[in-house]
């Protein structure tokens, strides 16, 4: 890099320290997608997701969502609490710079998989940027710390309240009316988006509680089988044809994960769900695509080899092999790369075939070791086979 690229790189970012959050309250949408439900709900899942980061991180178990009667959320974990110490270059709580700085401790940077990337992942200042009031709590070093902050702008220092031997992180804001149309919040909204990160990151136990007058209620969302019991509950009204559901999981290196859960009902549409970082890419990509190619593959493969059919027929289409199938894919890795119209579609190439194989390494071992749920799903596959035959 020349140095007068640097240069101008440096400059940018010291521009961005200076603006402040002015600029998320300028143009919102440009950073929470929209000032109607969508965005204030987008609110949650940006401060949620930092908490499942540190879930993900290894040091945190719990987290609680409060929706307060007064349409205020709260958002606390018994994660290693946020960072107090001196920032060395602003001089301030890293704290502070996590709900003050653009993108500064957005996402701390430095290992792990982080829920970002997708739609926004703009952090916790953004939130603050877009909220009349925001407080946060921090249980660390055997104290508690308390700040408060308005509108993008600190408003108390940084202070110690008191004592305590445990740690965490609790987060409070207010979205800004003077920023949203609406500002009442939809229970069931955020419950399905919970629920879904509970599914996805097995173990950790999502609490969810409103406390609106005439709507109490409090929901915990903790399933130890994952996105097993994701599949499970996607097929709870429908009819399944085989017993187990299909699953796996494999961490390649520190840098990549796929984990995969698959059962076939009597339906004849096919429902996928892909996920990478927890990001619902609806758009499919490079996960997907590997799956589809090992899914076809693998069942061509064992109906030829157990004469299902004939060693030099057409043999099942991707359609065939996917007719009835409920099935959720989830991959975790570092460096993520959103694409398309919605930035939903993964574009990480390597993951094509890292997806591809675990696929068809395990899926062959279920059916080599299943013979009659194997059996079961070819009937299946072939039937709708025979039937697209005789369509054309
Ligand atoms: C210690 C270090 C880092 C982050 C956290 C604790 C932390 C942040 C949040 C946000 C919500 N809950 C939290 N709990 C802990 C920085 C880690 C890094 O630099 O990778």
């Amino acid at each position: 890099m020349s140095a007068d690229v640097k240069q101008q790189q440096y400059n940018a970012e010291q521009i961005q320290v200076l603006e402040g959050l002015e600029p998320v309250r300028k143009r919102p949408g440009m950073y929470i997608g929209s000032t109607g439900p969508r965005g204030l709900h987008h609110l949650v899942y940006e401060v949620v997701d930092n908490s499942v980061d540190e879930a993900l991180a290894g040091f945190c178990k719990n987290i609680n969502v409060t929706i307060q009667s007064d349409n205020s959320i709260v958002v606390e974990d018994d994660g290693r609490g946020m960072p107090v110490d001196l920032h060395p270059k602003l001089k301030i709580p890293a704290v502070e710079v996590i709900h003050t700085v653009l993108h500064a401790g957005g996402k701390f940077g430095g290992g792990g998989y982080k829920v970002s990337g997708g739609l926004h992942g703009v952090g916790a200042s953004v939130v603050n940027a877009l909220s009349e009031i925001m407080e946060v709590e921090i249980k660390r070093n055997g104290k508690i710390y308390k700040q408060t902050y308005s509108r993008g702008k600190t408003q108390t220092p940084l202070i110690e309240v008191g004592e305590s031997r445990k740690t965490g992180s609790k987060t409070m804001f207010k979205p800004d009316g003077e920023i949203f149309e609406e500002l009442e919040y939809s229970y069931d909204t955020l419950e399905h988006r919970l629920r879904e990160m509970a599914f996805l990151n097995k173990g950790i136990k999502i609490t969810l509680k409103d406390e609106r007058e005439g709507q109490k209620r409090t929901e915990i969302f903790h399933y130890e089988g994952g996105i097993k019991e994701f599949v499970k509950h996607q097929n709870k009204n429908k009819e399944v044809i085989h017993p187990d559901i299909i699953y796996f999981e494999v961490k390649k290196d520190d840098e990549h994960e796929v984990e995969i859960a698959m059962q076939y009902t009597d339906r004849y549409n096919e429902l996928i769900l892909s996920y990478a970082n927890n990001i619902n890419t609806s758009e499919g990509g490079t996960h997907m695509i590997g799956f589809k190619s090992a899914l076809t593959r693998v069942f061509n493969d064992y109906a030829r080899k157990n004469k299902f059919i004939k060693e030099n027929d057409e043999g099942l289409s991707g359609e065939d092999v996917r007719e009835g199938l409920t099935a959720i894919i989830s991959v975790k890795l570092t460096s993520p790369q959103f694409e398309g119209q919605t930035k939903t579609k993964l574009g990480n190439s390597e993951i094509r075939g890292f997806v591809e194989t675990t696929t068809n390494e395990y899926l062959t071992a279920f059916l080599e070791e299943n013979p009659s749920q194997a059996r079961i799903i070819l009937d299946k596959c072939l039937r709708a086979a025979r039937a697209r035959e005789a369509a054309r």
